[in-house]
């Protein structure tokens, strides 16, 4: 199954960022910490023209607090970079980011003008729930479904110029794991998406790195061996029956990624350093591959 969902709202809003980048001077790019690197927008690296960027590792309430560490080792070590892990609560750190992007830009700071910056990211990781946090007041819309910002709008605060964008995809997201895990943790619209599908990829992923959470929070005793048959356990438990015993998959898949989503299954990851270090490993042996196969075959067309 492929993830594809890049609405006309998403193509509008990538164009207006493009349009205002100009005037703006840091972006925050917020990532969601279950997901650090699937949940990278590759377009935020194109729309920023080289502005200084700073990562927040949102929802980090949510996320397995050891691998939130190793991510912000990665991104720390970057040339450049700036990571953070936020969760919406954390108002110390929140104060700290005014006086982040203000450092990143002294020269604007200088001229006495107010920091311009520019909240990017995938839909529904917090974007407008930061704002409102920096500003202290509920002036943005927030709400639990991806795509609730439709527009851009900005924001002052003191000696700052905060601007709010819609959530965007890309149009094609090439990695398949990335795809489910975007759809698992909620950044595309249920309507979107095969929802057992995603259920089934997530079943499958909590059987092999959190089972332990699985036996609790279900109450079972022995544990599926793959996916489908976790989700039949789940829906047995909670009575999602249809007539005749027949477990009825929607309602446990809606339950398994309602509760996973909402931390009701403990504060979980889906990806490590590790195994994006390997992905790439792999993708850079790939493509040498290809170029040697290249290269043969101009050297000896026939
Ligand atoms: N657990 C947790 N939930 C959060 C956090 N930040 C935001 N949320 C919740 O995530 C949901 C989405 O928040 P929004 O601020 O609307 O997200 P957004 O990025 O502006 O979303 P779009 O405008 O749709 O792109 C809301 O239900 C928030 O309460 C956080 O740090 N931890
Ligand atoms: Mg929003």
């Amino acid at each position: 199954m492929s993830i594809n969902w890049f609405p006309g709202h998403m193509h509008k809003a990538r164009k207006e960022i493009a349009k205002t980048m100009d005037e703006i001077d840091v972006v925050i790019e917020v990532l969601d910490a279950r997901l650090p690197q699937s949940s990278e927008n590759p377009l935020v690296d194109s729309l920023r023209k080289g502005k200084p960027v700073i990562k927040l590792l949102n929802k980090s309430d949510l996320a397995d607090p050891d691998v939130t560490a190793q991510w912000l080792d990665f991104f720390n070590a970057m040339d450049g970079m700036q990571a953070l892990a936020l969760d919406t609560d954390n108002r110390k750190l929140i104060k700290r980011l005014p006086e982040l992007c203000k450092q990143l830009v002294p020269s604007r700071v200088a001229q006495g003008r107010p920091v311009r910056a520019m909240i990017m990211g995938i839909p529904n990781v917090g974007k407008s729930t930061l704002i409102n946090a920096l500003v202290g007041r509920r002036i943005a819309k927030v709400g639990n479904t991806p795509a609730v910002t439709r527009h851009q709008q900005r924001f002052m605060m003191q000696g700052m110029a905060l601007s709010d964008t819609p959530g965007i995809l890309w149009p094609k997201i090439a990695d398949r794991d990335s795809g489910y895990r975007l759809a698992a943790s909620g950044a595309i619209r249920d309507t979107a998406i095969e929802l057992e599908d995603i259920a089934l990829f997530t079943a499958s992923f909590m059987l092999e790195s959190y089972p332990q959470r699985l036996m609790e929070r279900y109450r079972l005793t022995t544990l599926a061996d793959i996916g489908d048959e976790l989700l039949d356990q789940i829906g047995r438990k909670r009575g999602c029956l249809r007539p005749g015993g027949i477990v009825d998959r929607h309602k446990a898949s809606e339950i398994l990624l309602m509760e996973l989503r909402s931390g009701k299954l403990g504060r979980i990851t889906f990806e490590t350093v590790a195994e994006w270090d390997e992905k790439r490993r792999q993708a850079a042996l790939e493509e040498a591959e290809r170029l040697a196969a290249l290269d043969e075959q101009q050297q000896d067309p026939t």
